[in-house]
């Protein structure tokens, strides 16, 4: 498989001036006809090449006449006359047969597309790349009463329907769906006073399952309007709800396709964690019009430019709608078990990758989450009106136009006459940097020395210093703040940082608000996290300190067999017994540290983690906080309880997770007694769920799961529930066997992707259990990627990352993970996406 290199960019040789394209639907014999007029690129002239794949070609034209092309690489190319011409074709496909999920596929007996990133040369002949846009009118034939596609309406009747997409767009925008899908239409006035029509799109059975997406649609609309004075820009505005679906969900001009369910929602079905992802997807769909539509990204090493971007601005949306410090914290939690994990581990690259074999394989952790910590360190490090300034710039700017890191860069260095140059690092460099930190007192002057190192990744074994934004705040050791917080700019690989005028030595919290994706590596005490967590005056640090001191305690379990920190628990029933703390936030501080978490904290440390042991230790530590402080959660879990008719809010759910995460401690206590009553009486699915959980913690969930599996069986999202929560609850030497069991459940429909993930995902999740030294783990799913990867690459190559962390385990379980991998890497025929990732992880 070929290599392809930023270095090595060309401009197209062709520009496309206008696409029309007709449709032909039919399940395994769809003809696709294209009649594209091309203008060629006079600053790079070069061969004319259309790409395409898997297409049978029935006829070719050249401004009318027939041609007969040549087969090359991904694609075909033909000899064409001098200046404009135009190019029309009819080819065949075969949705049916599309398990890949990419380009035009069947699911659910509806007819629909995914193109980003390469999956229009699946469609039609073109050239399937993003700096290539052009404006597309689409006819769409068939017998099914809904089709749809880009752009607005411009005429419809029986078996037909035309569409128009004013806006050039690339290809992988393009978007069509057809099937017998009924809507949930709502409208929007935007603030120059056009109207648009909104509408989901559902099967039947699922319409009571929109009016929270609506909503959270709507309120997006309004948000980007007022925040970043950017309004909507067609007709109408429609989302599909798909089952199958390889992603959450798709910014297609005008017509987003969104996996079911990032998108359906009732209180019965879905979890309160549910309804703020689906918020939060609906809101980043969206704002992709401008940050991805509007302006798009030149080629697909600029990823980034469009999704840090825009989960940037989906994480400001969801800190205004709820509250701003859970919304930090959670945004953190994601990024340390996600990204960091990516890391520094075999899969490290930089959010700006230099080369791929695979794009797909390069939508990740990286690109979309260090990407958005890398807006908002800008937007730290330039202040809130200049951000504002050089974001209208760039709109004003490259509207229309397919866009790079050094154009995005180049208006903020305008805006504020500031050299970003060494900021720029940040995109190219991969590695989460380390950061120390040591201090001295004398004088009245405090100093705060750092240090920064980044740590070798795959390709980069040097790494240059980096602008880093560290939020400082100083606390006299009376409790109070003598130095509010103050933005430190490092630069260098050593500097320091002097506070003058202070009568005694303060209490630094330092990285205030999680001002920069690094790792702070300098060792506090636990007299000092228990005093940040008591005064802090910034959330996040206050979280992080109570964290630290959970990490410290399970450290030492697991390292020199402690016993539970008497002063941890302490510190942690003060928490809980501060009302004026938001529920949210005392739920956040109370789940203990991941398991995974744990294990990078130990290797980082020099501990070979023992999965089997963290786990113990977590289980200890849980028994000692519920027996500790049993009566006090016991009161908690009373006075959380939400009464009244369900409502998915901040404020609700917030009480709901942290009397959940009560019950789940005192389940310990009562023998599941109280999540029996909450999961038989419960009237919404956050409830139901927290009782089944406990209850299947507690060796008691049989009937539990017999009952659920018989109200739901018939919902598929729901249904996905039931399974995962089998395979992350497993018992460590328990769980293979789960998932393997769950694989023989004849409900088990593995080319669905979210089924698939409900179970192997879920067995992944579950440290102990997927990491247990039988290595059976390990061989449920080797056997089930092997067995994928024909049918569905993406979701294989995706889910082949469970073993990214394979070089942090002992001797044995390296020799397991190796054998596996290597049993994987040398499938015949195996896809090109998982080729590139077994090869990138086994190194
Ligand atoms: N571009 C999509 C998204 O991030 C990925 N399928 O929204
Ligand atoms: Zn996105």
């Amino acid at each position: 498989p070929q290599t392809i290199h930023l270095a090595d960019y060309t401009p197209p040789a062709y520009w496309v001036e206008d696409v029309h394209l007709t449709f032909r639907l039919a399940p395994t014999a769809t003809r696709v006809l294209s009649r594209i007029r091309f203008v060629p690129n006079s600053d790079a002239p070069g061969r004319f090449f259309l790409h395409g794949e898997g297409l049978t070609l029935i006829s070719a034209k050249i401004n009318g006449a027939p041609v007969s092309p040549a087969f090359v690489e991904d694609g075909l190319t033909c000899a064409v006359p001098d200046g404009p011409f135009t190019w029309e074709a009819e080819v065949e496909i075969n949705p049916q047969a599309n398990t890949a999920l990419e380009g035009l596929y069947r699911s659910g007996g509806m007819y629909c597309t995914q193109c980003e990133a390469e999956g229009f040369r699946k469609i039609t002949y073109y050239p399937d790349r993003p700096d290539v846009m052009a404006p597309f009118t689409v006819r769409v034939e068939g017998s099914d009463p809904v089709l749809l596609s880009n752009g607005n309406p411009v005429a419809q009747g029986d078996g037909w329907a035309e569409w128009h997409d004013p806006w050039r767009k690339p290809a992988y925008l393009f978007a069509l769906v057809a099937g017998d899908l009924v809507a949930h239409r709502d409208s929007f006035t935007t603030r120059s006073g056009k109207d648009v029509d909104l509408a989901i799109w559902v099967r039947k059975g699922d319409l009571h399952k929109c009016a929270f997406g609506m909503d959270a649609l709507k309120r997006s609309m309004d948000w980007d309007e007022r925040v970043y004075g950017r309004e909507y820009d067609l007709d109408v505005f429609n989302i599909v709800a798909v089952d199958d679906f390889n992603a959450g969900a798709m910014e297609n001009k005008g017509l987003n396709v969104f996996n079911a369910s990032a998108v359906l929602a009732s209180p019965d079905t879905a979890t309160d964690a549910n309804f703020e992802r689906i918020e939060s997807i609906i809101a980043h769909e969206y704002f992709h019009n401008w940050t991805g539509n509007r302006i798009t990204c030149r080629d697909w090493f600029q990823l980034c430019l469009k999704e840090g971007l825009t989960v940037f601005r989906d994480q400001q949306f969801s800190a205004d709608e709820r509250s701003a410090p859970v919304k930090r914290i959670d945004d953190v939690l994601a990024l340390r078990a996600r990204q960091f994990r990516e890391d520094n581990g075999p899969l490290a690259h930089p959010v700006r990758p230099e080369s791929f074999v695979e794009i797909n394989n390069f939508y990740t952790a990286t690109v979309y989450e260090k990407g958005a910590e890398l807006i908002g360190m800008l937007k730290r490090l330039v202040g809130d009106e200049n951000y504002a300034r050089a974001l209208d710039l760039y709109f004003d700017r490259h509207d229309g136009e397919a866009c790079t890191i050094e154009d995005w860069i180049a208006v903020f260095e305008e805006t504020t006459g500031r050299d970003l140059s060494q900021f720029k690092t940040w995109y190219s460099q991969a590695g989460t940097p380390r950061l120390d930190m040591t201090d001295s007192f004398a004088d009245g002057t405090y100093t705060l020395t750092f240090r920064q190192h980044t740590p070798a990744t795959p390709g980069q074994p040097d790494k240059a210093p980096m602008v880093i934004p560290i939020a400082v705040g100083l606390l006299s050791p009376n409790g109070s703040e003598c130095v509010p917080t103050t933005l430190l700019e490092m630069t260098k690989a050593e500097q320091s940082f002097t506070f003058e005028g202070l009568e005694e030595k303060p209490v630094p919290s330092i990285l205030r608000g999680f001002s920069a994706p690094v790792i702070v590596t300098r060792k506090s005490d636990n007299a000092e996290r228990a005093f940040l967590l008591a005064h802090d005056t910034d959330p996040f640090n206050r979280w992080e300190a109570g964290r630290a001191l959970a990490k410290d305690a399970l450290v030492r379990m697991v390292k020199e067999g402690a016993a539970p920190d008497a002063a941890f628990i302490d510190a942690l029933g003060q928490v809980l017994a501060d009302d004026t703390l938001d529920p949210a936030f005392r739920a956040l501080v109370l789940h203990l540290p991941g398991q995974d978490d744990l294990a990078q904290t130990l290797f980082d440390a020099g501990v070979t983690p023992d999965p089997i042991a963290i786990y113990a230790a977590c289980d200890s530590m849980a028994d000692a906080i519920a027996t500790t402080l049993e009566s006090q959660l016991a009161s908690l879990f009373d006075a959380m309880q939400v009464p009244g008719t369900y409502s998915p809010d901040a404020e609700a759910a917030g009480k709901r997770a942290l009397a959940n995460a009560a019950l789940s401690l005192l389940s310990r206590r009562d023998n599941g007694a109280r999540a029996q009553v909450q999961f038989d009486g419960a009237d919404n699915m956050t409830q139901q769920l927290a009782g089944l959980g406990a209850l299947i913690k507690q060796g008691k969930g049989d009937e539990a799961l017999q009952a659920f599996y018989e109200q739901w069986h018939d919902d598929r999202l729901v249904l996905d529930k039931w399974f995962g929560l089998q395979c992350s609850l497993a018992k460590p030497d328990e769980a293979a066997n789960v998932a393997m069991t769950l694989t023989a459940h004849p409900d088990f429909e593995w080319k669905n992707p979210n089924r698939f993930r409900s179970v192997l995902g879920a067995l992944a999740s579950n440290a102990a259990g997927f990491h247990h030294p039988s290595g059976a783990g390990y061989t449920v799913m080797a056997d089930w990627l092997i067995k994928l990867d024909p049918v569905n690459p993406q979701t294989t190559a995706r889910m082949i990352t469970v073993f990214e962390t394979w070089r942090r385990y002992d001797a044995d379980r390296q020799a397991l993970i190796a054998a596996e991998l290597d049993r994987i890497a040398n499938t015949p025929d195996l896809s090109r996406d998982t080729a590139e990732m077994v090869s990138r992880i086994r190194g």
